[in-house]
Protein backbone atom coordinates (compact mmCIF):
# COMPACT_ATOMS: atom_id res chain seq x y z
CA UNK A 1 0.00 0.00 0.00
CA UNK A 2 1.20 3.62 -0.74
CA UNK A 3 0.35 5.37 2.80
CA UNK A 4 0.34 9.08 4.08
CA UNK A 5 0.65 9.37 7.44
CA UNK A 6 -0.30 13.52 8.56
CA UNK A 7 0.91 14.06 12.04
CA UNK A 8 -0.52 15.69 15.19
CA UNK A 9 0.32 19.74 14.43
CA UNK A 10 1.18 20.77 17.95
CA UNK A 11 5.14 20.04 17.49
CA UNK A 12 7.47 18.60 15.67
CA UNK A 13 8.33 15.53 15.19
CA UNK A 14 11.43 14.45 17.43
CA UNK A 15 10.56 17.38 20.00
CA UNK A 16 8.54 15.53 22.28
CA UNK A 17 5.76 17.58 22.30
CA UNK A 18 3.20 15.34 20.75
CA UNK A 19 3.66 13.08 23.77
CA UNK A 20 2.40 9.75 23.54
CA UNK A 21 0.99 10.18 19.88
CA UNK A 22 4.41 10.95 18.58
CA UNK A 23 5.94 7.93 19.95
CA UNK A 24 3.10 5.66 18.52
CA UNK A 25 3.59 7.17 15.18
CA UNK A 26 7.23 6.24 14.83
CA UNK A 27 6.62 2.67 15.94
CA UNK A 28 4.26 2.36 13.33
CA UNK A 29 5.83 4.04 10.64
CA UNK A 30 8.88 1.82 11.03
CA UNK A 31 6.90 -1.51 11.32
CA UNK A 32 4.39 -0.53 8.11
CA UNK A 33 8.30 0.36 6.25
CA UNK A 34 9.86 -2.80 7.32
CA UNK A 35 6.59 -4.73 5.98
CA UNK A 36 7.36 -3.21 2.80
CA UNK A 37 4.72 -0.48 2.22
CA UNK A 38 5.44 3.00 1.33
CA UNK A 39 5.20 5.62 3.09
CA UNK A 40 5.41 9.32 3.25
CA UNK A 41 4.71 11.39 7.10
CA UNK A 42 3.77 15.21 6.79
CA UNK A 43 4.47 16.99 9.91
CA UNK A 44 5.57 20.40 10.92
CA UNK A 45 8.90 21.77 10.03
CA UNK A 46 11.64 21.25 12.43
CA UNK A 47 11.05 17.47 12.66
CA UNK A 48 14.22 15.81 13.43
CA UNK A 49 13.46 11.99 12.37
CA UNK A 50 15.48 11.96 10.00
CA UNK A 51 15.59 8.03 9.60
CA UNK A 52 12.00 8.23 8.34
CA UNK A 53 10.47 10.10 5.15
CA UNK A 54 9.42 13.05 6.53
CA UNK A 55 7.85 16.00 4.36
CA UNK A 56 8.38 19.84 6.60
CA UNK A 57 5.56 21.85 6.68
CA UNK A 58 5.44 25.16 7.96
CA UNK A 59 2.96 27.03 9.81
CA UNK A 60 1.54 28.31 13.08
CA UNK A 61 1.17 25.40 15.62
CA UNK A 62 -2.57 24.20 17.06
CA UNK A 63 -3.06 25.05 20.65
CA UNK A 64 -3.17 21.97 22.62
CA UNK A 65 -6.63 20.56 23.36
CA UNK A 66 -6.26 19.65 26.77
CA UNK A 67 -5.81 23.34 27.61
CA UNK A 68 -9.24 23.82 26.30
CA UNK A 69 -13.23 23.16 27.97
CA UNK A 70 -15.62 20.93 26.82
CA UNK A 71 -17.38 23.90 25.04
CA UNK A 72 -14.32 26.17 23.85
CA UNK A 73 -14.95 27.33 20.03
CA UNK A 74 -12.73 25.55 17.67
CA UNK A 75 -9.79 27.75 16.57
CA UNK A 76 -6.96 28.12 14.10
CA UNK A 77 -4.03 30.36 14.15
CA UNK A 78 -3.35 32.78 11.44
CA UNK A 79 -1.04 30.69 8.84
CA UNK A 80 -2.40 27.27 10.24
CA UNK A 81 0.18 24.55 10.16
CA UNK A 82 -2.56 22.44 11.10
CA UNK A 83 -4.56 23.18 7.52
CA UNK A 84 -1.13 23.84 5.20
CA UNK A 85 -0.42 20.25 6.02
CA UNK A 86 -3.79 18.98 4.55
CA UNK A 87 -3.53 21.77 1.79
CA UNK A 88 -0.60 19.32 0.74
CA UNK A 89 -2.71 16.42 0.94
CA UNK A 90 -5.19 17.22 -0.63
CA UNK A 91 -2.26 17.90 -3.71
CA UNK A 92 -0.60 14.70 -3.65
CA UNK A 93 -3.59 12.22 -2.91
CA UNK A 94 -3.88 10.91 -5.85
CA UNK A 95 -0.68 9.35 -5.52
CA UNK A 96 -1.52 7.36 -2.72
CA UNK A 97 -4.25 4.49 -1.58
CA UNK A 98 -4.60 5.94 1.75
CA UNK A 99 -4.48 8.07 4.28
CA UNK A 100 -3.75 8.22 8.39
CA UNK A 101 -4.67 10.83 10.44
CA UNK A 102 -2.52 11.57 13.82
CA UNK A 103 -4.08 15.03 15.13
CA UNK A 104 -6.32 14.90 17.67
CA UNK A 105 -7.99 18.32 15.89
CA UNK A 106 -11.90 18.91 14.19
CA UNK A 107 -10.28 19.93 10.68
CA UNK A 108 -9.05 16.53 9.73
CA UNK A 109 -12.37 15.16 10.39
CA UNK A 110 -14.12 17.91 8.95
CA UNK A 111 -12.66 17.95 5.88
CA UNK A 112 -12.93 13.88 5.16
CA UNK A 113 -15.56 13.85 2.67
CA UNK A 114 -13.97 16.49 0.43
CA UNK A 115 -11.16 14.17 -0.40
CA UNK A 116 -11.52 11.50 -2.73
CA UNK A 117 -8.98 9.50 -1.10
CA UNK A 118 -10.08 7.62 2.23
CA UNK A 119 -8.90 8.47 5.11
CA UNK A 120 -8.16 6.31 8.59
CA UNK A 121 -8.51 8.66 11.78
CA UNK A 122 -6.55 7.48 14.94
CA UNK A 123 -7.74 9.40 17.99
CA UNK A 124 -4.92 9.77 20.71
CA UNK A 125 -6.90 10.60 24.02
CA UNK A 126 -10.16 10.66 25.18
CA UNK A 127 -12.66 12.85 24.65
CA UNK A 128 -12.09 16.27 25.15
CA UNK A 129 -14.39 18.45 23.52
CA UNK A 130 -18.16 18.54 22.66
CA UNK A 131 -17.17 19.83 19.06
CA UNK A 132 -14.89 17.39 18.62
CA UNK A 133 -16.89 14.18 19.80
CA UNK A 134 -19.35 15.79 17.50
CA UNK A 135 -17.39 15.72 14.36
CA UNK A 136 -16.02 12.18 15.11
CA UNK A 137 -19.97 10.73 15.50
CA UNK A 138 -20.36 12.54 12.27
CA UNK A 139 -17.59 10.76 10.52
CA UNK A 140 -17.91 7.54 11.90
CA UNK A 141 -21.27 7.43 10.38
CA UNK A 142 -20.75 8.44 7.19
CA UNK A 143 -17.68 6.20 6.75
CA UNK A 144 -17.56 3.26 9.18
CA UNK A 145 -14.74 1.71 10.12
CA UNK A 146 -12.51 4.29 9.90
CA UNK A 147 -12.07 5.68 13.59
CA UNK A 148 -9.46 4.14 15.72
CA UNK A 149 -8.31 4.13 19.55
CA UNK A 150 -5.73 3.32 21.48
CA UNK A 151 -8.21 0.97 23.66
CA UNK A 152 -12.19 0.50 24.03
CA UNK A 153 -11.92 1.99 27.65
CA UNK A 154 -10.85 5.17 25.63
CA UNK A 155 -13.59 5.17 23.11
CA UNK A 156 -15.99 4.71 26.19
CA UNK A 157 -15.60 8.62 27.02
CA UNK A 158 -17.05 9.42 23.31
CA UNK A 159 -20.90 8.68 22.38
CA UNK A 160 -21.11 5.39 20.57
CA UNK A 161 -19.72 5.56 17.09
CA UNK A 162 -20.74 2.97 14.56
CA UNK A 163 -19.47 0.00 14.40
CA UNK A 164 -17.15 -1.47 13.73
CA UNK A 165 -14.52 0.18 16.17
CA UNK A 166 -10.75 -0.29 15.36
CA UNK A 167 -8.59 -1.03 19.26
CA UNK A 168 -5.28 -0.37 18.02
CA UNK A 169 -3.71 -0.88 21.48
CA UNK A 170 0.57 0.20 21.37
CA UNK A 171 3.65 -1.52 21.00
CA UNK A 172 7.49 -0.43 21.78
CA UNK A 173 10.71 -1.76 20.25
CA UNK A 174 11.21 -5.15 23.34
CA UNK A 175 14.84 -5.31 22.56
CA UNK A 176 15.31 -1.64 24.00
CA UNK A 177 14.27 -3.31 27.54
CA UNK A 178 15.71 -5.53 29.85
CA UNK A 179 13.98 -8.05 32.02
CA UNK A 180 15.11 -7.89 35.33
CA UNK A 181 14.03 -10.89 37.85
CA UNK A 182 15.40 -9.62 41.50
CA UNK A 183 14.20 -6.17 41.87
CA UNK A 184 15.37 -3.78 44.90
CA UNK A 185 13.15 -2.46 47.49
CA UNK A 186 11.65 0.50 45.83
CA UNK A 187 8.84 1.47 43.48
CA UNK A 188 8.34 3.17 40.56
CA UNK A 189 6.18 6.14 39.35
CA UNK A 190 6.81 7.87 35.52
CA UNK A 191 5.10 10.66 33.72
CA UNK A 192 5.01 13.77 33.02
CA UNK A 193 4.34 15.50 36.56
CA UNK A 194 1.13 17.43 36.60
CA UNK A 195 -2.21 17.27 38.01
CA UNK A 196 -3.89 14.56 35.85
CA UNK A 197 -1.18 12.21 36.67
CA UNK A 198 -2.09 12.13 40.07
CA UNK A 199 1.61 11.66 41.78
CA UNK A 200 0.56 12.59 45.79
CA UNK A 201 -1.00 9.44 45.63
CA UNK A 202 2.00 7.52 44.89
CA UNK A 203 3.84 9.68 47.58
CA UNK A 204 1.45 8.87 49.89
CA UNK A 205 2.11 4.60 49.53
CA UNK A 206 5.77 5.69 49.90
CA UNK A 207 4.90 7.16 53.35
CA UNK A 208 2.72 4.57 54.17
CA UNK A 209 5.13 1.75 53.24
CA UNK A 210 7.86 3.38 53.98
CA UNK A 211 9.37 1.92 49.83
CA UNK A 212 11.18 4.61 47.88
CA UNK A 213 9.65 5.63 45.11
CA UNK A 214 11.67 6.32 42.40
CA UNK A 215 10.11 9.64 40.14
CA UNK A 216 11.06 9.77 36.45
CA UNK A 217 9.65 12.17 33.88
CA UNK A 218 8.84 15.93 33.22
CA UNK A 219 8.32 18.58 35.81
CA UNK A 220 4.99 19.98 33.45
CA UNK A 221 3.86 21.65 36.78
CA UNK A 222 6.26 23.12 39.01
CA UNK A 223 4.16 24.39 41.81
CA UNK A 224 2.34 20.90 42.14
CA UNK A 225 5.30 19.32 42.77
CA UNK A 226 6.50 21.61 45.21
CA UNK A 227 3.41 21.04 46.73
CA UNK A 228 3.23 17.15 46.76
CA UNK A 229 7.03 17.10 48.73
CA UNK A 230 5.33 19.81 51.10
CA UNK A 231 2.24 17.54 51.82
CA UNK A 232 4.55 14.08 52.15
CA UNK A 233 7.37 15.42 54.19
CA UNK A 234 8.15 11.79 55.28
CA UNK A 235 7.46 10.06 52.10
CA UNK A 236 11.49 8.32 50.77
CA UNK A 237 11.88 9.31 47.26
CA UNK A 238 14.21 10.08 44.52
CA UNK A 239 13.76 12.27 41.74
CA UNK A 240 15.75 11.36 39.02
CA UNK A 241 14.54 13.57 35.64
CA UNK A 242 13.14 12.81 32.77
CA UNK A 243 15.92 9.84 31.45
CA UNK A 244 16.78 7.92 28.20
CA UNK A 245 14.75 5.11 27.51
CA UNK A 246 18.05 3.45 27.68
CA UNK A 247 18.71 4.77 31.62
CA UNK A 248 14.90 4.90 32.38
CA UNK A 249 14.65 1.08 32.03
CA UNK A 250 17.78 0.02 34.03
CA UNK A 251 16.18 2.37 37.05
CA UNK A 252 12.43 0.60 36.50
CA UNK A 253 13.53 -3.04 36.04
CA UNK A 254 14.74 -3.08 39.52
CA UNK A 255 11.47 -1.95 41.08
CA UNK A 256 9.20 -4.12 42.29
CA UNK A 257 6.23 -2.55 40.85
CA UNK A 258 5.52 0.34 38.57
CA UNK A 259 2.57 2.57 40.46
CA UNK A 260 0.35 4.61 38.08
CA UNK A 261 -2.27 7.01 39.54
CA UNK A 262 -4.23 8.64 37.13
CA UNK A 263 -6.86 11.35 37.67
CA UNK A 264 -7.97 11.07 34.21
CA UNK A 265 -8.91 8.68 31.31
CA UNK A 266 -5.50 7.76 30.18
CA UNK A 267 -5.62 6.62 26.54
CA UNK A 268 -3.56 4.04 27.12
CA UNK A 269 -0.59 4.66 28.88
CA UNK A 270 2.75 3.60 27.46
CA UNK A 271 4.35 3.24 30.52
CA UNK A 272 2.31 0.40 31.69
CA UNK A 273 4.00 -1.54 29.13
CA UNK A 274 7.47 -0.29 29.43
CA UNK A 275 7.42 -1.67 33.08
CA UNK A 276 5.85 -5.46 31.78
CA UNK A 277 8.53 -5.58 29.40
CA UNK A 278 11.05 -5.21 32.32
CA UNK A 279 8.96 -7.69 34.39
CA UNK A 280 7.99 -5.00 36.86
CA UNK A 281 4.12 -5.86 37.55
CA UNK A 282 2.05 -2.37 37.52
CA UNK A 283 -0.64 -1.20 40.14
CA UNK A 284 -2.79 1.13 38.87
CA UNK A 285 -5.91 2.61 39.22
CA UNK A 286 -8.73 0.88 36.72
CA UNK A 287 -9.00 3.85 34.70
CA UNK A 288 -8.81 4.36 31.40
CA UNK A 289 -5.86 2.69 29.07
CA UNK A 290 -4.13 0.81 31.99
CA UNK A 291 -7.94 -1.10 33.07
CA UNK A 292 -7.41 -2.50 29.24
CA UNK A 293 -3.17 -3.31 29.76
CA UNK A 294 -3.15 -4.85 33.23
CA UNK A 295 -4.46 -8.41 33.61
CA UNK A 296 -5.53 -7.99 37.15
CA UNK A 297 -3.48 -10.41 39.41
CA UNK A 298 -1.72 -11.27 36.51
CA UNK A 299 0.59 -8.94 35.19
CA UNK A 300 -0.44 -6.27 38.03
CA UNK A 301 -3.35 -5.13 40.35
CA UNK A 302 -6.02 -2.87 39.40
CA UNK A 303 -7.82 -0.77 42.25
CA UNK A 304 -10.77 0.91 42.92
CA UNK A 305 -10.03 4.50 41.37
CA UNK A 306 -8.71 7.10 43.40
CA UNK A 307 -8.05 4.50 46.50
CA UNK A 308 -4.41 4.84 48.27
CA UNK A 309 -5.43 2.20 50.70
CA UNK A 310 -6.18 -0.23 47.69
CA UNK A 311 -3.15 1.00 46.09
CA UNK A 312 -0.92 0.58 49.73
CA UNK A 313 -2.89 -3.12 49.91
CA UNK A 314 -1.61 -3.80 46.64
CA UNK A 315 1.81 -3.02 46.87
CA UNK A 316 2.22 -5.36 50.47
CA UNK A 317 1.01 -8.49 47.99
CA UNK A 318 2.77 -7.64 44.67
CA UNK A 319 5.22 -10.53 44.78
CA UNK A 320 2.58 -12.68 43.87
CA UNK A 321 2.90 -11.67 40.78
CA UNK A 322 4.94 -13.46 38.36
CA UNK A 323 7.58 -11.07 36.84
CA UNK A 324 8.38 -13.27 34.00
CA UNK A 325 4.69 -13.42 32.92
CA UNK A 326 5.02 -9.49 32.37
CA UNK A 327 7.50 -10.03 30.53
CA UNK A 328 6.02 -12.83 28.12
CA UNK A 329 2.83 -10.44 28.20
CA UNK A 330 4.42 -7.69 25.99
CA UNK A 331 6.04 -10.34 24.08
CA UNK A 332 3.42 -11.54 23.16
CA UNK A 333 0.45 -8.62 22.84
CA UNK A 334 3.17 -5.07 22.93
CA UNK A 335 5.70 -5.88 20.23
CA UNK A 336 6.00 -4.03 17.48
CA UNK A 337 5.28 -6.84 15.12
CA UNK A 338 1.69 -7.61 17.00
CA UNK A 339 1.27 -3.29 16.59
CA UNK A 340 1.95 -3.31 13.12
CA UNK A 341 0.02 -6.27 12.35
CA UNK A 342 -3.02 -4.41 13.83
CA UNK A 343 -2.63 -1.39 12.21
CA UNK A 344 -1.72 -3.10 8.49
CA UNK A 345 -5.57 -5.48 8.93
CA UNK A 346 -6.88 -1.88 9.65
CA UNK A 347 -5.74 -0.19 6.43
CA UNK A 348 -6.44 -3.20 4.37
CA UNK A 349 -10.13 -3.79 6.22
CA UNK A 350 -10.42 0.00 4.95
CA UNK A 351 -9.37 -0.45 1.47
CA UNK A 352 -11.18 -3.25 1.40
CA UNK A 353 -14.30 -2.00 1.99
CA UNK A 354 -14.31 0.86 -0.10
CA UNK A 355 -13.24 -1.75 -3.15
N1 LIG B 1 -3.82 18.83 20.83
N2 LIG B 1 -4.90 20.18 19.26
C1 LIG B 1 -4.20 19.08 19.55
N3 LIG B 1 -3.90 18.20 18.56
C2 LIG B 1 -3.21 17.05 18.79
O1 LIG B 1 -2.96 16.28 17.87
C3 LIG B 1 -2.79 16.78 20.12
C4 LIG B 1 -3.12 17.71 21.11
N4 LIG B 1 -2.71 17.50 22.39
C5 LIG B 1 -1.92 16.34 22.80
C6 LIG B 1 -1.63 15.43 21.68
N5 LIG B 1 -2.07 15.66 20.43
C7 LIG B 1 -0.78 14.24 21.97
O2 LIG B 1 0.26 14.62 22.84
C8 LIG B 1 -1.63 13.19 22.66
O3 LIG B 1 -2.50 12.77 21.71
C9 LIG B 1 -0.82 12.05 23.13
Amino acid sequence: MKLLFVSTPVGPLGSGLGGGVELSLYNIAREIIRRGHDLQIVAPAGSTWDDLPVMQISGNLQIIAQSLERQTPITMPCNPLLANMWDYVRQVENEYDLVVNFAYDWLPFYLTPFFKIPIAHFVSMGSLSDALDQIIVKISKQFPGTIGFYTPAQADTFPKLISPIYYLSSGIDLSLYQFCSQPKQQLAWLGRISPEKGLEDAFAVAESTNISLKVMGKIQDESYWQKIQQDYPNAPFEYLGFLSTKEMQQILGECKALIMTPRWVEAFGNVAIEALACGVPVISYSRGGPASIIKNNETGFLVKPDSVSGLIEATKRVEQINRQTCRDTAQKVFSLEVLGERFEKWFVDILNSRA
